[in-house]
């Protein structure tokens, strides 16, 4: 047994730094290793070894095998690489503008796209998203248009939140896209707090929702999985497992082996999935979704996976992780894997990727070369000042109205 160090506080600290050579354990569970249960009837305790395990189905040759093989069509396949590649391209285009002055900030789902991509295709339209700052790739599968995202990141006059928040913190009313909230965490309760007013009206209707390792510290996680477990809500509730919560080590969030396991003692079926393999995320959500509309409750899901790039356009992880950390991840390229499937069973190409890319390289330039007709940060124009007072009230309150008057006065409107 080790030695108890007295006076001595025990902080994880990050296995590897700057200047280390980063490896990862290889991954003891290979595709076909778990079993799918029955989601409409399965016991919390038929989950124990899926929570401490992990769930996949391609493996790095891109064959896919095993219960959990969702066994969906080629052209679903396409669609789901179609939106991660767009998703990609995308958060690079904006990036690079980030860094002209054109918006004022900006994070990138880089190597977490399969993420909120798989599991939104695997929902139900009439069901609700509740995202965080990582999952904008959902809004694509429900078929936003990016003039209208780019618009909202610029901050221009056609910002459907009118400069209300940061970029990237979306809000997409037609696609059931629950704003992004700044204060990480909060969408968690927000998600059960909708799934039972699904519950309470009897309507086949879903929520998901994501939050971070290093959010899933916070109480939100706890009060909110525990009235999952109470109420048994229609709900997916899902950890991102990206192994950093800016510069904090994942191993600083959690004491638990897994972020799964976490859930068995809320007796919620609890999963560990390969967050970078589009087929098993897909699978997992179906299972989830499926027990959700059978009436029997949340799933509880640790997505695992890797934070590719930067926490956002202002920090800075070559001074806190080893630059070659992400070569080491053993999940390997979400797009590269999916790619690698298409190959496999006779769908893809190399040529036929390349094209895709170019293609949609094209479409994301024509869409910010429109969106900017609208202003941009720099030059504007931005939405009038009056919009600080409007659309939040039906009625404008007498305390805001004095302050509404006081601008007005201040800025001679
Ligand atoms: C309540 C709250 N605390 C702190 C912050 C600052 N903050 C923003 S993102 C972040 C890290 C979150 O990490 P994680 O939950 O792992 O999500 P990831 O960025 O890895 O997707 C922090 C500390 C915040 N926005 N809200
Ligand atoms: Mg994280």
């Amino acid at each position: 047994m080790a030695e108890k160090k007295r006076g001595t506080l025990q902080i994880p600290n990050a296995p590897f730094r700057p200047g280390d050579k980063a490896h990862f354990d290889t991954w003891e569970y290979e595709p076909g290793d778990l079993s799918r249960p029955d989601p409409t009837s399965c016991s919390t305790a038929e989950t124990n070894e899926h929570a401490f395990g992990l769930i996949r189905v391609l493996d790095f040759e891109g064959n896919a095998s095993g219960e959990w093989d969702p066994k969906i069509s080629a052209d679903e396949l396409i669609e789901g690489l179609e939106h991660m590649v767009r998703m990609r391209i995308f958060d690079e285009r904006l990036m690079k503008l980030q860094r002209t002055g054109k918006l004022s900030f900006y994070m990138r789902s880089f190597g977490e796209e399969a993420v909120a991509i798989a599991q939104t295709m695997a929902l139900e339209t009439q069901d609700w998203i509740f995202p965080s700052y990582r999952q904008p790739g959902a809004q694509f599968v429900r078929g936003r248009d990016m003039v209208s995202m780019i618009c909202h990141c610029l901050g221009n006059v056609e910002d459907n939140v009118k400069g209300r928040q940061m970029p990237v913190h979306y809000t997409y009313k037609e696609g059931r896209y629950i704003s992004v909230s700044s204060p990480v965490g909060t969408q968690f309760s927000q998600s059960i707090g909708v799934a039972m007013a699904s519950q309470y009206k009897g309507l086949d209707e879903c929520c998901i929702t994501w939050i971070g390792d290093g959010s899933s510290s916070e109480g939100d996680y706890h009060y909110a999985i525990n009235f999952a477990s109470v109420f048994k809500p229609p709900v997916i509730l899902n950890v991102v497992n990206n192994q950093w919560a800016i510069s904090t080590h994942t191993n600083l969030a959690s004491g638990n082996p897994t972020f799964a396991a976490r859930g068995l003692a809320y007796n919620l079926p609890s999963f560990r999935v390969d967050g970078n393999d589009f087929l098993a995320l897909y699978s997992v959500t179906k299972w989830a979704r499926e027990r959700a509309s059978s009436g029997a409750g949340a799933t509880h899901i640790e997505v695992l996976t890797y934070r590719a790039g930067a926490h956002s356009s202002s920090d800075d992880p070559s001074r806190y992780r080893p630059k070659e950390e992400q070569d080491a991840w053993p999940g390997g390229d979400p797009i590269k894997r999916l790619v690698g499937h298409l190959i496999a069973i006779g769908e893809w190409s190399e040529e036929k990727q390349d094209e895709l890319e170019t293609r949609i390289d094209s479409e994301v330039m024509a869409a910010y070369k429109e969106a900017v007709k609208f202003g941009d940060l720099d030059n504007g124009p931005h939405p009038s000042n009056d919009s600080i007072f409007t659309e939040v009230y039906e009625e404008v309150p007498w305390h805001l109205q004095e302050q509404w008057d006081e601008m007005k006065r201040f800025s001679g409107d």
